[in-house]
């Protein structure tokens, strides 16, 4: 049989490998006139070229959209469905892997590790200051989770171990995870005001969009520490950059920024308050394997007409 044509943003050579040569990959294109769009049955996506209609509408052959990640935001899930397109994705697999980064990146902001780094390699640390660099006590301190989830449960579960009363807001309370974890549920303002450190780890939809803005920056403790694992667009980065200038707020963490990468000369980036890693939420090693095969095996089910073993649902 010969390959089947497949779309896709670059892979990684162990990618590659894994497809087989059962595929034949092309670099992605919006090129309407394009042999690729013409004649490509899948298409492997991750990042932030939209899925969108119109580009649906101009792949003829298209049989399945294999994303390689949860988060399905750059993909119009309803449209591909209404054109009989199933769009898979990898739930699950990653969520221990990014909750060990929300933690990473909590803990690294609370405890200076970024500036501590540096000035320890500087030619200033000429002998040890004990009054320099007094972090947040992580041990002990408030975490409000926005976004319990699959993701933000294993982060409710790692804080525990620190002790931390934790927070949080979803659309719905919900006792069973109140239970398990001993988390409280609060109104995403009564979470801002007594949170020390905020951990977005929502989905990014029409109502995340924004959810964090001036007003609710402002809520936020001036001590608070805020941390991004969601989507860069969850954070209005206008009112980030004042609140973090201003002093309304501690800190930030960001793995996700809006755009991503942020502009070279942007002000977040010389920002001694920040603390940005490049969208390595699920980048561990374990983790990225997994994502690898079941974005295969959504692949190879689509293109073969079976049903997908991971099927994003529209609501
Ligand atoms: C990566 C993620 O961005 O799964 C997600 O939604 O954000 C991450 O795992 C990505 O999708 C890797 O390809």
């Amino acid at each position: 049989m010969s390959p089947c044509p497949v779309m896709t943003d670059p892979l990684p050579q162990s990618f590659v490998d894994l497809l087989g040569d059962q595929v034949e990959l092309h670099p992605w294109t919006t090129d309407p006139e394009s042999d690729t769009l013409r004649r490509c049955r899948g298409i492997i996506c991750y990042s932030h070229p939209a899925v969108d209609g119109p580009l649906l509408d101009a792949m003829p052959e298209l049989r399945v959209v294999s994303n390689h990640g949860v988060g399905v935001d750059h993909i119009d899930v309803a449209a591909a469905v209404s054109r009989g397109i199933p769009v898979g994705n990898t739930p699950g697999c990653l969520d221990a892997s990014t909750a060990d980064m929300t933690l990473a990146l909590l803990l690294a902001a609370a405890r200076n590790v970024r500036i501590g780094d540096r000035y320890a390699r500087s030619p200033e640390f000429v002998h040890y200051d004990p009054s320099i660099l007094i972090g947040h006590e992580v041990t002990g301190s408030t975490l409000g989770i926005v976004g319990l989830g699959r993701i933000g449960r294993e982060v409710a579960r790692r804080a525990a171990a620190f002790n931390m009363r934790l927070l949080y807001h979803n659309r719905r309370p919900d006792p069973e995870a109140e239970a398990a974890l001993g988390v409280e549920y609060c109104s995403l303002e009564e979470l801002l005001r007594q949170s020390d450190f905020v951990s977005l780890n929502c989905p990014l939809t029409e109502e995340t969009t924004g959810l964090i803005s001036g007003p609710q920056l402002k809520l936020m403790r001036s001590s608070a520490l805020l941390i991004n694992m969601a989507r860069g667009p969850v954070v209005d980065h206008a009112a980030l950059v004042e609140a973090l200038t201003s002093g309304t707020i501690a800190g930030a963490a960001l793995d996700v920024t809006d755009p991503e990468p942020l502009p070279r000369d942007h002000p977040l980036l010389s920002l001694e308050n920040v603390l940005i890693t490049p969208h390595l939420g699920s980048a561990s090693d374990r983790t990225r394997r997994r994502m690898m095969e079941m974005t295969a095996e959504n692949l190879q089910a689509g293109l073969s007409g079976r049903a997908l073993p991971w099927q994003v649902m529209t609501n």
